[in-house]
């Protein structure tokens, strides 16, 4: 372990095991309503540490980098499968730098949960000084996080969540549940505005118990229930473009001229449905007979609203690479951490009909959100 920072660190991992401990009874109880996380996450943070407290440690954290002294921090990282991946990942590798005094070691784990298992073990045995994960599937964590207990090394969790281990420090990503209901809210409201009477909904899925797969389907299918709709199939896309285009090849075989939804988890899996129904001459977007959804919002994806293409695309932020640095400077810093940090997440629209929409959101809570309409503004401002 780095000398410089040797001291200051023992204090920040008596501070984080605390923050670690106190977050396993908040988590059970604290649900995140998305108009008051910001609020939420200020509440739950101790009074704001004097601000030379952290400069002082990111000045040390440079002096030890330029000696060679540096943070050690092993990040597992989902894999490679989307735009969204790519760009969480540049946040990350930029934010988590030498520049910052990070030494980052990144493991590309291919959508692969053994693999990111293995991952987060060798991290252990190398006595990195924190490890970051974003986890593939919510469930299986609860003996590794153990192990990075036991040996005093803070977990960070971006993006996806854990449901089935509390061991971890901090948590930053977004909120799933919301984005699906989101979704249901806004179909709700277009067909309506359409004068379309049934939705015959197919459901492109992302990646198979991860949160993200989890969230968006139980968000939209309350819709499903709610408004009676059709809900035809939902087959896993996980998460790619190829998945997309086969899922949707295989859906057009059994339902073509049977459905007139289609809901793709995220931007990568829409261009491939995307091109299997221009393929197979079947009209989409705006003018079509399919109304496309996506989730993620990354500039492809916008540029596809923009065109037309998809109708409504709900964002997911990845860019968490700063708030990951962050939550390390300030357990550096012996500070203690937001234990959920929410993402801010516009929903982008291709049409300017509707202004908003308005749902109850997975807190219970209702809440009107602005729809934004995709201009090249937009496009040029994405990820
Ligand atoms: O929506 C998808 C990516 O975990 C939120 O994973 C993330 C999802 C994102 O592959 O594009």
């Amino acid at each position: 372990m780095r000398k410089t920072l040797s001291v200051l660190l023992t204090a920040a991992m008596a501070t984080s095991m605390l923050a670690a401990c106190g977050s396993s009874n908040t988590q059970a109880t604290t649900a995140a309503p998305a108009e008051t996380k910001a609020a939420e996450t200020q509440a739950a943070t101790t009074a704001a540490p004097a601000e030379t407290t952290v400069a002082e440690v990111t000045e040390a954290a440079k002096e030890a980098a330029a000696s060679g002294d540096t943070i050690t921090v092993g990040f597992a990282q989902v894999g490679h499968e989307s735009d969204w991946r790519t760009a969480s990942t540049n946040s990350v590798q930029a934010a988590l730098s030498k520049e910052n005094g990070i030494d980052l070691q990144f493991v590309d784990c291919d959508n692969d949960s053994a693999a990111q298992l293995e991952a987060v073990r060798n991290f252990i045995q190398q006595g990195v000084d924190y490890i970051v994960i974003d986890p593939i599937v919510s469930t299986g964590w609860d003996t590794v996080l153990t192990e990075a207990d036991d040996a005093g090394i803070p977990v960070i969790v971006i993006d996806r969540t854990i449901d089935d281990s509390d061991k971890y420090v901090s948590w930053v990503g977004s909120e799933f549940t919301n984005e699906g209901l989101a979704a249901g809210a806004w179909l709700k409201a277009y067909v309506a505005d359409k004068g379309i009477s049934e939705v015959n909904a197919l459901v492109i899925s992302g990646t198979t118990g991860s949160s993200a797969q989890i969230g968006r389907s139980n968000g939209f299918d309350k819709y499903v229930e709610s408004e009676k709709w059709n809900k035809i199939d939902e087959q896993t896309g996980d998460f790619t473009q190829e998945g997309g285009q086969k899922v949707m090849e295989s859906y057009l075989k059994s339902y073509e001229g049977k459905f007139n939804v289609v809901v793709c988890q995220n931007d990568n899996e829409a261009f491939g449905a995307i091109d299997a129904m221009k393929a197979a001459g079947v009209s989409y977007g705006v003018d079509g007979d399919v109304i496309v959804i996506s989730f993620d919002a990354c500039t492809a994806g916008l540029q596809k609203v923009l065109a037309g293409e998809i109708n409504a695309d709900f964002q997911c932020n990845p860019l968490q690479g700063p708030d990951c640095l962050n939550i390390i400077k300030k357990l550096e810093a012996g500070e203690t951490v937001d234990q959920k940090t929410f993402m801010a997440e516009p929903w982008y629209v291709a049409e300017d009909k509707l202004k908003d929409i308005t749902y109850t959101n997975n807190s219970g809570k209702e809440v009107t959100e602005p729809l934004v309409v995709v201009d090249q503004a937009v496009v040029d401002a994405a990820y």
